[in-house]
């Protein structure tokens, strides 16, 4: 426990080696802010796969087949995030997964897959998807790196360095040198660090399946009224975001986003992409002004469903994510409280935020309650000298 919290006593064997801020140099005011290393010529990048154990191979996994996207999206089902008390695992859906890799201009060879030689059955996975990503004044290439997974029989292998040391080469192929990525785990070093809250939309299944527990003093009947929300959303113009808002909604959000430190540089092809809604998948509403039909106020949320582990009753935790939400004439907390309506609506058992952007104004007024464990952000060859608070911070990864 004393080591784990001074995480910077640990040793780390492979990140000690890699373009990242080090704990050594947590708050060494004479390193600048910025790129740690410089780019080499692409000619000098390593034009070979990093070398595997024998009995394994590399595969790119292409997202268009079905049959690639069901092995995928197997492998992630049976060993990817788990809770501290192995309660849930993430269950991202083919359709999810089909999204969140196939951004506008991915690349295919960043879907990088590990499979046994002898069986062909796929065991390791990791993922980058390219984004311009503002920090401060400065306008960054970077990979987003996600859904990095080695099957539970092949863990503590070294396995997961050489998967990372891969995605990196093939990043460098494309003429970009630096990374963002999130994790639960304490590495070398945090831009910030964040915290889920979450809202019960769904208390009683929430506390049969052990996500929350019952308060103090408190009956079920008392917590299911407390939770209740209104059947339909309450702001005059609230409605679903459509193809034709796509202009205005990359505007509203683009002047948002600029407050911050850190935040993705969205233009409109990527709006259309990441926040046009997909059905069980990402959803987005808006606020069209009833007298001028000004866009005015924005929010958004995606589906990302748990398996519930050892359950009799229940085998899926209907989870919606908060994902960028502006507003400017509605206040946050009442355009947050329609999301939750319309989330309710659509089944969801509980709604979870991060502690990012605006988000701290509205949590306690609309009940949310802090979860356990943190989500560590970091960048890969970008130092930031001074760790930002989550406020700072206008980044949400899937
Ligand atoms: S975070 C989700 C990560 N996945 C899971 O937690 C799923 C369940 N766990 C596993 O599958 C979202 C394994 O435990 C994994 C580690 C595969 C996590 N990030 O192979 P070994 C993301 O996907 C380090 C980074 O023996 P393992 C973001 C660890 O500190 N490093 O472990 C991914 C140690 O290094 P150290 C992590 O348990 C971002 C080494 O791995 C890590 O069998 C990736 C141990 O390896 C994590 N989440 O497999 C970085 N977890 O130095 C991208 C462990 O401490 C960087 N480690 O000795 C940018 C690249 C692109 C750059 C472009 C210019």
């Amino acid at each position: 426990r004393f080591q784990d919290s001074m995480s910077s006593v640990k040793r780390h064997k492979f990140w000690e080696t890699q373009p990242v801020g080090q704990f050594k140099d947590v708050g060494d005011t004479s390193l600048p802010d910025g790129s740690i290393e410089l780019p080499t010529p692409l000619s000098e990048v390593k034009q070979e796969p990093y070398n595997l154990p024998s009995p394994y191979e590399w595969t790119t996994c292409d997202m268009d087949s079905e049959e690639t996207c069901t092995e995928v999206y197997i492998l992630l089902k049976n060993n990817y995030v788990e809770d501290d008390e192995n309660l849930f695992r993430f269950n991202y859906s083919k359709e999810f997964l089909r999204w969140a890799l196939r951004p506008p201009g991915y690349y295919k060879s960043w879907h990088i897959g590990v499979r046994a030689k002898a069986s062909k059955k796929l065991v390791a996975f990791i993922t980058g998807v390219p984004a311009r990503i503002r920090v401060r004044n400065e306008i960054v290439k970077m990979a987003e790196i996600n859904f990095l997974c080695v099957h539970k029989k092949l863990r503590s292998k070294r396995l997961a360095p050489v998967m990372i040391k891969e995605v990196t080469r093939r990043v460098h192929l494309e003429n970009i040198w630096q990374a963002a990525y999130t994790a639960g785990v304490v590495l070398p070093t945090p831009i910030t660090t964040c915290q889920y809250w979450h809202r019960s939309l769904n208390p009683k299944k929430l506390i049969e399946v052990g996500f929350s527990r019952l308060g103090a003093r408190m009956t079920m009947s008392r917590t299911i009224k407390l939770y209740k929300l209104p059947d339909s959303p309450v702001t005059p113009g609230f409605r679903k975001m459509e193809l034709r808002d796509v202009s205005a909604v990359t505007r509203l959000l683009r002047n948002y986003l600029s407050q911050f430190v850190v935040s993705p540089d969205f233009d409109e092809n990527d709006v259309q992409h990441w926040l046009l809604p997909t059905e069980d998948v990402v959803d987005s509403y808006l606020v069209e002004s009833p007298e001028t039909h000004d866009i005015t106020d924005f929010c958004s949320f995606y589906a990302l469903p748990s398996s519930i582990l050892g359950n009799q009753n229940y085998s899926i935790l209907k989870a919606a994510y908060s994902y960028y939400n502006v507003s400017t004439k509605t206040p946050l907390f009442q355009l947050m409280n329609d999301a939750l309506i319309v989330a309710k609506r659509k089944d969801f058992d509980v709604f979870n935020a991060l502690d990012v952007m605006h988000n701290e104004s509205f949590l306690k007024e609309l009940k949310f309650g802090p979860g356990d464990g943190q989500l560590h952000y970091y960048l890969y060859n970008y130092r930031i000298r001074n760790a930002l608070r989550p406020s700072e911070l206008g980044l949400v990864l899937l």
